[in-house]
């Protein structure tokens, strides 16, 4: 049994009590640093708090005060760039041993530190694991981890450029292609450097090859090239972005002729509400929203739902629960543990931001749960529940005037999807709504094809049973499903 006032500090890993001060550390000359990249923040947090039980010091932030920096995942290159950025230790203070996780599960099991020997140290790590197996990378994106980091950026954004092209033109499987082989790029743990390295690799095609291989070749991409600089991908891509907009519309406006955002604006009889309103805030819109608007925006909905139903529990979703740092908009997905309580919240949450001039926009989806209909569609991707699609004012106190002849605005317009799910579908609901697009896709597609199981937003049916899986927690999904639990920060598929 602990004492009690460690157990309590245990308990609250990414937060201040994280920093476990000397007095309750039985190892004052070591001080833990978990560096987050490759290890994601729940695993991190579990982590924290298995040291702290056992009376070791982790430290919530990177300081000077640093003694052993533990990486998970982690190749000895990118831990050395991660040092780089951050702060340089005081004169004559050397920087921290960077430590393999191996070291950390050792000290775990011995209940002390265990002396660094060269085995922990990330490059030697390195040296004896070698590149992996490419063979061994599982072909579907929810089998194996994604990290929100990778080492070939510039190879996936070329082939995600020709999968949103692909998708423009409405070539569904072209843009699949794309997408998966960009993917299994994403989820490498080694830069590619030579073609020879794809080999055995999954859903590598001939083209997406050839595309690497130019790439690697010649540094850029002549396909690539072409595209990004087409009046048609251009233009595309400035409609798509407009809330409101999807391809068959902004295509219909291409082949009529229509290039710019002043030309949709000059005729607003064609537009629906929800396109006159992304036109409206588009410059704002556009503008990616930062990690700490997503969770000053949480606070506010955190607030109003508590406020409309108490009890109710409000999570941070979509790209951001990945951790993300910026996204295109703010998902939530709100639920209460008394199933039913949850029915009609949006209409009051919304009003009570109305009344609060915080509402720019909003449209409102009742939920189809109880539609009789609702099981057969239940294969579509797009789910049943309550929701709300909100254009909200972010208010930004201490923002500066932009431009000289800009006024000071102290707000901003920001995209943000309110969804209810009951209680008892929400493990599912939480799963369906953290993505990525991709993940979700896969793990669809497993679910069907490898266990003939049909797995929603809703629930894990089995069509022969006629039957669904009852869970407490995505975890059980996974296990169900017979994968590997992966955290949110792993499905940057
Ligand atoms: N989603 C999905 N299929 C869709 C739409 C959404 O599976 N057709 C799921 C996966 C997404 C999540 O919902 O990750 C949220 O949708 P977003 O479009 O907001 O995607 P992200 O939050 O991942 O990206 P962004 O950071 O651009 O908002
Ligand atoms: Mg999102």
């Amino acid at each position: 049994m602990l004492p009690k006032r460690r157990r309590v500090r245990a308990r609250s890993p990414g937060g201040p009590a994280a920093s476990s001060t000397s007095s309750s550390a039985l190892f004052p000359g070591v001080a833990i640093y978990l560096a987050e990249p490759r290890m994601g923040r729940s695993r991190r947090a579990f982590l924290t708090r298995l040291a702290m039980s056992k009376g070791f010091r982790v430290l919530d932030t990177y300081s000077s005060e640093v003694t052993h920096v533990v990486m998970e995942g982690t190749s000895a290159g990118e831990a050395a760039c991660w040092q780089e950025n951050e702060a340089a230790p005081p004169p004559g203070c050397p920087r921290p041993a960077l430590l393999d996780i191996s070291w950390f599960t050792e000290s775990m099991a011995a209940g002390q530190p265990v002396p660094v020997e060269g085995r922990h140290r990330l490059e030697e790590a390195e040296l004896r694991k070698g590149p992996p197996n490419p063979a061994a990378m599982p072909a579907y994106a929810c089998q194996r981890s994604t990290p929100l980091m990778h080492h070939n950026s510039s190879l996936s954004e070329a082939l995600e450029t020709l999968a949103e092209a692909a998708g423009f033109e409405g070539s569904e499987g072209r843009l699949l292609s794309f997408c998966r082989a960009a993917s299994v790029l994403r989820a490498l743990p080694w830069p590619v450097t030579v073609l020879s390295q794809l080999q055995g690799l999954p859903n590598f095609g001939e083209h997406s090859s050839r595309i690497v291989q130019e790439l690697l070749e010649r540094g850029v991409c002549e396909e690539v090239k072409r595209v990004r600089s087409s009046e048609r991908y251009r233009t595309m891509k400035l409609f798509t972005q407009v809330f409101g907009v999807g391809v068959k519309t902004a295509n219909r406006w291409y082949q009529e002729g229509l290039r710019t955002l002043d030309e949709l604006r000059e005729q607003p009889q064609r537009l629906t509400r929800q396109q006159r309103a992304g036109l409206q805030h588009h410059r704002d819109l556009c503008t990616p929203v930062g990690r700490p608007d997503a969770e000053a925006l949480q606070r506010l909905v955190e607030a109003t739902v508590g406020q409309a139903l108490p009890g109710a529990t409000v999570m941070l979703t979509g790209g951001f629960r990945r951790g993300k740092l910026q996204g295109h908009d703010v998902d939530f997905l709100i639920t209460h543990p008394e199933e039913g309580r949850e029915v009609g919240l949006l209409p009051s949450v919304v009003c009570q931001l109305q009344s609060q001039g915080l509402v720019l926009y909003h449209q409102h989806q009742r939920s189809h749960l109880g539609d009789p209909d609702h099981l057969a569609r239940q294969s579509h991707t797009m789910d049943a529940f309550e929701r709300s699609l909100c254009i909200l004012r972010l208010l930004q106190p201490s923002q500066p005037a932009k431009g000289a002849d800009s006024e000071p605005r102290p707000w901003r317009a920001v995209r943000v999807d309110l969804v209810v799910a009951p209680w008892s579908q929400f493990p599912f609901a939480l799963l369906g709504w953290t993505g990525s697009k991709l993940f979700e896709r896969d793990l669809r597609r497993f679910s069907r094809k490898e266990k003939g199981l049909c797995l929603n937003s809703h629930g894990l049916f089995d069509p022969e049973q006629k039957s669904c899986f009852h869970v407490a927690s995505e975890e059980d999904i996974f296990r169900h499903l017979g994968l590997a639990y992966l955290p949110p920060e792993q499905r940057n598929a």
